[in-house]
């Protein structure tokens, strides 16, 4: 088994479970962690998801032992077994909270830059490994990278592939926050218990709107914030959160789509 899913009040917790080689990305885990993103969204009971990593690394990035010898002309079939994962992840209606607590190299950083919130441990680093082992940064590496920490920075980090600290990271906007690591689990956790208590459609359509807006125009961005809007407004949480506004009273959001 490689990954572990643990079923919380309104969230999902999934733990990447490789520890003897620091959670190190293989097809296996890949297509476990598909299926869980699955069974999360078909269940309306999970309205978040936390993803973390056991033991003493987040993930490694590639298992460099099962690539050892093979011939390039392969390499493209092995990265298609990993790009649904991170299509799947930024897209997922769920919000996904990545609990960062160790080290996070090559594709293991990536997969957690593709999260929507990105808490990590002080003592964790990212390191986009590639250079290292004679690579480019893949699952997404050279398209978020500069859109997270501007041209200079990321090519500083893609060529020297050296490790950033977390708290480097929090500060370059790389990640959101750096957390003491006696914290990391249990604010990761109330951050995601919080959003699994928020209005989850209108999150799924911040996702969507965010993330279609890194390749429009204004103008287009304006529409489509125009239909995505309706969609939000059409869900029962918008006429709870304005009704529990002017009753000064918290809203208590459902999530549901109607
Ligand atoms: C590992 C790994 C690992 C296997 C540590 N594999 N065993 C590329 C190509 C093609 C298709 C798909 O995708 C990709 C994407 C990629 O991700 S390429 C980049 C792959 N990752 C790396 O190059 C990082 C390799 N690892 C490291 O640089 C270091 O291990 C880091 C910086 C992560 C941690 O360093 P340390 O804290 O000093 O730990 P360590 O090096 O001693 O590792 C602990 C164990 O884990 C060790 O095994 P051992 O049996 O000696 O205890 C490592 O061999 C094993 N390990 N990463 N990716």
């Amino acid at each position: 088994m490689t990954i572990l899913v643990e079923q919380r009040a309104g969230y999902r917790r999934i733990t990447l479970s490789r520890p003897e080689r620091l959670n190190a990305l293989n097809v296996e885990m890949a297509e476990a962690l598909l299926a869980a993103l699955d069974a999360a969204e078909a269940d309306p009971a999970c309205r978040a998801l936390v993803l973390t990593g056991i033991g003493r690394g987040f993930c490694a990035g590639q298992d460099l032992t099962e690539i050892v010898d093979m011939p390039a002309a392969e390499i493209p079939a092995l990265i298609d077994r990993y790009n649904p994962l991170i299509r799947r992840l930024a897209a997922s209606p769920l919000p996904v909270v990545c609990a960062v607590n160790g080290v996070a190299a090559g594709a293991g950083a990536n997969l957690a830059l593709a999260c929507d919130i990105v808490l990590a441990a002080r003592s964790a680093s990212f390191v986009q490994a590639f250079a290292r082992i004679g690579l480019i940064p893949d699952c997404g590496g050279t398209w978020l990278l500069p859109r997270l920490v501007g041209r200079a920075r990321a090519r500083a980090l893609a060529l020297l592939a050296e490790p950033v600290s977390a708290e480097t990271a929090a500060d370059w906007g790389l990640i959101w926050q750096a957390v003491d690591d006696d914290r990391l689990l249990s604010a990761a956790e109330a951050l995601a218990a919080r959003l699994a208590a928020g209005p989850t459609v209108a999150y799924g359509l911040i996702k969507r709107a965010l993330d279609a807006a890194a390749t429009s125009d204004l103008a287009s961005q304006l529409d489509l914030e125009r239909d995505l809007q309706s969609a939000a407004a059409a869900a029962p949480d918008h006429a709870e959160g304005v009704r529990a506004f002017l009753a000064k009273r918290p809203a208590s959001f459902t999530g549901k789509r109607s």
